[in-house]
């Protein structure tokens, strides 16, 4: 354990539950000794020399002296790969049904004794060695994977494996889940293990909460994202290439991915940016919708202590005319920290306060621990015994580690029979009158002073009824926590979408919810940390996410504070937290200067709320993210590339918050366009950088021009607000409704915006034709025109 981890470990639990850690670390070690024995000699291999094909619909099997690689391309583009007899079939990150192939896609001999697939998007070349191309229907090589390597244990068991791949010098890496120290990837070695970083984490700090993966590489000749379908432990290694590095020669880009087990397969989407999250939520799943509330300001704290505390801060918004949508329980209104209990003594009556809550908008989030607290008697321990829903390690003992309740065990949420149990168990939190879910720990975490905080890596789990150990099983564990909870709410109140957001998950989590920063350091370099985790999960397939603002730990500077807040109202999911021991975060504790200014940032947030309502039916609809990158319609455009400190927020605004201290200015880099200042008016030209004022009282938001955006007008319903389009272009957007009905159909409504003889004309674009706009129209930035 590092200083930091033992400092809070005794701070926070005391030397008991110190030394009860450290008991289940070496409980954990000891298991896996017995469970794990040494890998032992093992055999390298290659795929070998070419010796045959065999088409089949969408692409083949190609084979090797020593293994076979079936390429199947799909209708939408998407590539499916696989060595060694992997063959696409659902896992974890698939939603159900697979892409339909591509009937006119074909296996078909290439140069050199390889083989190739042709398509309409995309073409992926096999050479007689093995090595992969996906290739643009022009002949550019996006991606090149080079023949894999495995080693097989000479005794039997899992081999691991190693990929490298090269893509093009100029290109620029993204993803791979939640890093801190993103969006774009550096050189480095990047864990695939989902991890609790022991404490505040900063940028650098990794691996954290989301491993995925899952990378984004964008490059002059395209953009494309490569999944390898495989949840064991593992490492990416990423290094961007040079352009003219030796003797003007380029050097490739390169990335390695080495897996401890598991099957050798993955998926390629290439296209637009757009298009390649499309096909990505189409493989993947679409992202739950959260319900309209989610979208509007919530505010959580550890230790509340009691109803009256909690009534206080609510009431601190209501008489202040801060708008707040929710609140959020932590683990200290639990009964000694049991999930699924309440201490009555502090909380005699949640579905009061509920009810009482909800009268004024308000609804109850309540987090949600996996580890159950191994006590005969318990309500949860006993039920889950009997039906034998925890993990277990090689020898069948139920696996005990330590959380905050004290000695726990863990669901084995890989087993559909455990998932439903579980999901059953959330009709004791709606009847307390939660709204909502927060998963946290779920990792899992066990404490432990030295090695993982984990599971054993011998734990076994039913992983939907093939079995094996937790090397496979950890990094979906947070994920299968996520589904049983989505179906078990869907189940107790169907007429309900279910609100939830959890630490850990994988690839596919956004069919169950979104996620949160985890314990984010409070400080500025924690700040850009929430920024890049954002942004990085958005092109992951998970659209819903947002720091603690303010950061977890300690006491914001009311500057840094101020800071967050801005940018958290343009994020997502928008929620002011912090631990235990941390100072407030409530908007009014940092003076009465912050207090004006928050709450400003806070009535854009409410008059934004309808555009953020439209951002997250089209993430259901598109895979797109309401938190872009600025290359995001540009990706061509290098300088965008490498921009880290502003985003896109849909197709309409371009939000550059302040991440460092003092700053009352701050360069805007824009893409092509015209873009307004949305409080001055002032119009600019991309692209290129431009200086903005950033005073303390907000940070540049710039509208692009012709964009129609559905904004609260001062009766509540939604206008629409034009920006006007350049002389001789045209603009448009779209507003979507959410009608609170589960299975309503989302309806889209087209607004097309053009300049005429001055004048700002809006209409809406309907079946047959264009009509009138039938919505109030705001027109801004034509004075600039
Ligand atoms: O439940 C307490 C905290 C929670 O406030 C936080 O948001 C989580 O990320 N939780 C972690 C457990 C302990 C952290 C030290």
């Amino acid at each position: 354990m590092n200083g930091r981890g033992l400092g809070r470990s005794v701070k926070v639990f005391g030397t008991v539950q110190g030394l009860r850690a450290a008991r289940a670390a070496w409980r954990r070690r000891r298991t896996d000794a017995w469970g794990l024995p040494a890998r032992g000699a093992e055999r390298a291999r290659v795929p070998g020399a070419v010796v045959g094909a065999e088409p089949l619909p969408g692409g083949g099997v190609v084979r090797f002296a020593r293994s076979q690689l079936r390429v199947r391309v799909a209708a939408g583009g998407s590539v499916f790969w696989g060595w060694d007899g992997a063959e696409p079939e659902p896992s974890y990150a698939l939603a159900g049904r697979l892409p339909e192939v591509d009937p006119r896609a074909g296996l078909e001999p290439d140069k050199d004794g390889g083989w190739r697939v042709v398509s309409e998007r995309v073409t992926v070349a096999v050479s007689r060695h093995g090595a992969v191309e996906i290739r643009t229907p022009g002949g550019v090589v996006l991606r090149r994977d080079l023949p894999p390597r495995w080693w097989e244990p000479v005794a039997g068991g899992p081999a691991r494996w190693l990929q490298r791949s090269e893509v093009a010098a100029d290109a620029r890496f993204f993803g791979l889940g939640g890093r801190s120290s993103g969006p774009r990837l550096r050189d480095g070695t990047y864990r695939l293990w989902n991890t609790d970083p022991r404490g505040a984490f900063g940028p650098g700090d990794d691996p954290l909460y989301i491993t995925m993966p899952v990378q984004l590489v964008v490059a002059d000749a395209g953009t494309h994202l490569a999944f390898v379908d495989n949840s064991w432990e593992g490492r990416v290694t990423l290094r961007e290439g040079e352009e003219g590095a030796g003797s003007g020669h380029d050097r490739p880009g390169t990335c390695e991915v080495r897996v401890a087990g598991g099957p050798l397969r993955g998926w390629v989407l290439v296209g637009p940016p757009a298009r390649v999250l499309r096909g990505w939520t189409a493989l993947t799943g679409a992202p739950a919708l959260p319900p309209a509330w989610a979208l509007g300001a919530q505010h959580a704290r550890w230790g509340f202590g009691s109803e009256q505390e909690v009534r206080r801060v609510v009431a601190g918004y209501r008489e202040r005319g801060l708008p707040l949508s929710a609140v959020h329980l932590d683990i200290d209104h639990y009964d000694g920290h049991r999930v699924f209990t309440v201490d009555r003594a502090r909380f005699p009556d949640l579905p009061g306060l509920a009810e009482e809550l909800r009268a004024e908008g308000v609804r109850l989030v309540s987090i949600v621990d996996p580890a159950v607290k191994a006590e005969p008697g318990g309500a949860v321990y006993d039920s889950g015994s009997a039906a034998g829903a925890f993990v277990r390690d090689a020898r069948g003992r139920e696996v005990r580690g330590e959380v905050w309740p004290g000695e726990c065990v863990y669901p084995d949420f890989t087993d559909p029979e455990v998932r439903e149990w579980w999901g059953g168990l959330y009709e004791e939190r709606l009847a307390q009158g939660f709204s909502g879910v927060w998963h946290d720990m779920n990792e899992p975490v066990s404490f432990a002073p030295f090695g993982d905080m984990t599971l054993p890596r011998s734990a076994r789990h039913v992983l939907e009824g093939h079995g094996g150990d937790h090397r496979e099983a950890h990094n979906v564990y947070g994920l299968a926590m996520a589904r049983a909870a989505y179906e078990g709410l869907r189940r107790l109140r169907p007429q309900e979408r279910p609100f939830l957001f959890s630490r850990s998950g994988w690839a596919g989590m956004q069919r169950y919810g979104g996620t949160w920063s985890g314990d984010v350091a409070t400080g500025w370099p924690g700040l850009r940390a929430s920024l890049s985790l954002v942004l990085g999960l958005g092109l992951c397939g998970v659209p819903y996410s947002g720091p603690d603002v303010g950061g977890f730990d300690g006491s914001p500077s009311p500057e840094l504070y101020l800071r967050w807040f801005q940018l958290g109202a343009y994020l997502p999911l928008f929620r002011t937290h912090a631990a235990i021991d941390a100072g407030r975060r409530e908007p009014w504790e940092f003076g009465p200067q912050v207090l004006g200014h928050a709450k400003a940032a806070m009535l854009e947030r409410e008059r934004l709320r309808p555009y953020f309502v439209t951002l997250a039916q089209l993430a259901r609809l598109t895979g797109a993210p309401y938190v872009r990158p600025l290359w995001w319609g540009a990706p061509e455009d290098r300088a965008l590339r490498d921009c880290e400190d502003a985003f896109l927020l849909g197709d309409a605004l371009l939000v550059a918050p302040v991440l460092a201290r003092g700053t009352d200015r701050r360069a805007v880099r824009l893409p092509r366009g015209r873009w307004y200042d949305t409080v001055t008016g002032e119009a600019y030209e991309g692209p290129g950088q431009v200086l903005l004022d950033a005073p303390l009282s907000r940070i540049p938001v710039l509208a692009r021009a012709g964009a129609v955006i559905p904004v609260r007008g001062e009766d509540g319903g939604t206008e629409l607000e034009v920006w006007a389009p350049a002389a001789g272009r045209s603009g448009g957007g779209l507003v979507v409704e959410d009608s609170g009905d589960v299975s309503a159909v989302a309806e889209l409504e087209r607004y097309a915006s053009r300049l005429v003889g001055g004048r700002v004309v809006v209409e809406r674009v309907a079946e047959g034709g264009v009509v009138k706009a039938d919505r109030p129209v705001r027109v801004r930035g034509l004075d600039t025109v």
